[in-house]
C-alpha cells in the first residue's frame, strides 16, 4: 500500500483552498445590458474552511481524511455591515442537513471567506429538521431579522411515509449576526409556508409579511402565489389574512409556483422586488428569477412586471444537485446605488451579478408585459421595430 503522507496532503490541501479564497472574480460583458454576470461562482462547498471538514491532528487523522464532508453552499440572505458585503449561505452537508453560515468579503465579488463557524441557531419546543434559505432584514425596529424555512416531518404522515413534510416560516433576529434570538414560527392560516420575507416597516404600525402559502409541502396546491399579510407582532407573529400579490399563471415562467426572493429595495418609483418562478418542462422543473415593482405607499400592489425571467440558468449553471434552477433570496443596495444581485445555481453554489437600482427600474417600467399570448407577443416585437424604423427615418432625415 502507497505510504500516506499527512503533511504531503495538508500542505496541498492548503495550497489549494488558499488559492481559490484569493481567487480574482472578472465580470463578463453583458449583451442584454440590464446586469453584469461573473466569470466564476462566488461560493462552492471547497469555500469551506478546512477546520470544518478536517481532523487536523495527525495523532487521530493519520491519513488527513475528511471527517465531515459538505455537499453545497447556496441560497444565501445577503446584508452589508460596516463595510462588509455579508452572506448568510445555506450550507448543506453530506448528511443533508442545511444550516447557515456567515461569510464575507470587501468587494461583493470576490475573495468570499466564512466565519470561524456556522450559526448556532436557537430552537423553539418543536426542533427544526432542516432550515434554510433565510432573508434577511434590516427593521425599522431597529433589529435585523431572519425569515428561513424550517422542516419537519408532517405528523400526519401515514405510517411508513418517512418523506412527508411540512415547512413553516422560523423566525430569528439579531444586531450583528453571531447573537441571535428566536422567536415563534409565523402563524398562518393558509397551510405551509415557504419563502416568506419580513418587509422592513411598519404598515398600519404592524409587521408585514410577503408569504408564498402552499397547501403540500413541495406542491403549492390552492397556494395561488405570493402573498402579503400583517401582524400585530413580531414576539407571536400571526397572518390571519393573506392576500395575492403575485399570482401563479397559466403558461407563464411562474405557472407552477413562485416566491419572494430578498426584501425588496425601496427605490423613488415604487419597491423593487426579485422573486423566482418555476414552470414545468419535460425535463423537470425550471426555476428562473424574474423583477418586478410595487407602490411605494401600498407594497401589495404590483405597478410594473415585465415579461419573462430576468435571470436563467446559463451553461455551468444549469447542472447540479436539482438541475435547471437558480434561486435567490439576497441582495445588497449599496451606498452608490450598485445592486449586488447573489444567486444560487442548481441548488450547488453561489454566483453574483451586478446591476444599478436605475438599470433594474429602466427595465422594469420599459420591458413590455408578458400578455400571456403568443400573437400579442409578436405584436410587441413588431412595435419595438416600428419604433426603431421611425427612428433610423428620422436620423437619416437629419443626416
Ligand atoms: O430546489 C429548488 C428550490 O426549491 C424550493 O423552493 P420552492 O419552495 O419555491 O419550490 C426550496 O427548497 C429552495 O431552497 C430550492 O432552491
Amino acid at each position: 500500500m502507497d505510504q500516506i503522507d499527512f503533511k504531503q496532503r495538508y500542505t496541498q490541501i492548503l495550497k489549494d483552498h488558499v488559492a481559490l479564497l484569493e481567487k480574482e472574480n472578472i465580470s463578463v460583458f453583458s449583451t442584454n445590458g440590464i446586469y453584469n454576470r461573473y466569470e466564476n461562482p462566488i461560493l462552492t462547498r471547497d469555500h469551506i474552511p478546512l477546520t470544518w471538514r478536517f481532523d487536523m491532528n495527525p495523532e487521530t487523522n493519520p491519513f488527513f481524511m475528511e471527517r465531515i464532508g459538505f455537499n453545497a453552499v447556496f441560497n444565501a440572505g445577503a446584508i452589508k455591515i460596516n463595510g462588509k458585503y455579508i452572506l448568510l449561505c445555506r450550507v448543506e452537508g453530506n448528511d443533508r442537513k442545511s444550516f447557515f453560515a456567515a461569510a464575507e468579503s470587501e468587494n461583493g465579488i470576490d475573495n468570499f471567506r466564512f466565519w470561524d463557524r456556522p450559526v448556532s441557531i436557537p430552537q423553539t419546543d418543536k426542533w427544526d429538521t432542516n432550515v434554510y434559505d433565510m432573508r434577511l432584514t434590516q427593521h425599522d425596529d431597529g433589529w435585523i431579522y431572519g425569515v428561513f424555512c424550517t422542516e419537519r416531518k408532517d405528523p400526519n404522515a401515514p405510517q411508513g411515509d418517512t418523506s412527508t413534510a411540512m415547512a413553516e416560516a422560523g423566525i430569528v433576529r439579531t444586531k450583528d449576526l453571531k447573537t441571535w434570538e428566536r422567536l415563534p414560527d409565523l402563524i398562518s392560516t393558509t397551510g405551509q409556508q415557504r419563502n416568506v420575507v419580513l418587509f422592513p416597516h411598519l404598515i398600519d404600525h404592524k409587521y408585514a409579511f410577503f408569504t408564498r402559502p402552499q397547501d403540500g409541502f413541495i406542491d403549492t396546491g390552492k397556494g395561488g402565489g405570493i402573498g402579503f399579510g400583517l401582524s400585530d407582532s413580531i414576539e407571536n407573529p400571526e397572518v390571519k389574512e393573506e392576500l395575492i400579490v403575485d399570482a401563479k399563471t397559466y403558461h407563464t415562467i411562474y405557472e407552477v409556483k413562485n416566491g419572494l426572493g430578498p426584501a425588496p429595495i425601496k427605490t423613488e418609483q415604487g419597491w423593487l422586488h426579485l422573486a423566482h418562478g418555476v414552470r414545468n418542462t419535460a425535463a423537470g422543473l425550471r426555476y428562473t428569477l424574474y423583477l418586478f415593482m410595487t407602490d411605494l405607499k401600498e407594497p401589495w400592489k404590483v405597478i410594473y412586471k415585465p415579461h419573462g425571467h430576468l435571470i436563467a440558468p446559463l451553461k455551468e449553471e444549469r447542472v447540479g444537485d436539482v438541475s435547471n434552477v437558480v434561486f435567490s433570496n439576497g441582495w445588497i443596495k449599496d451606498d452608490d446605488a450598485k445592486v449586488y444581485i447573489y444567486y444560487a445555481s442548481s441548488d450547488t453554489r453561489m454566483h453574483v451579478a451586478t446591476s444599478s437600482v436605475e438599470q433594474l427600474v429602466d427595465y422594469c417600467i420599459n420591458s413590455p408585459e408578458d400578455k400571456l399570448h403568443s400573437h400579442l407577443s409578436v405584436r410587441a416585437i413588431n412595435e419595438l421595430i416600428e419604433k426603431n424604423n421611425k427612428f433610423k427615418m428620422k436620423h437619416i432625415n437629419n443626416t
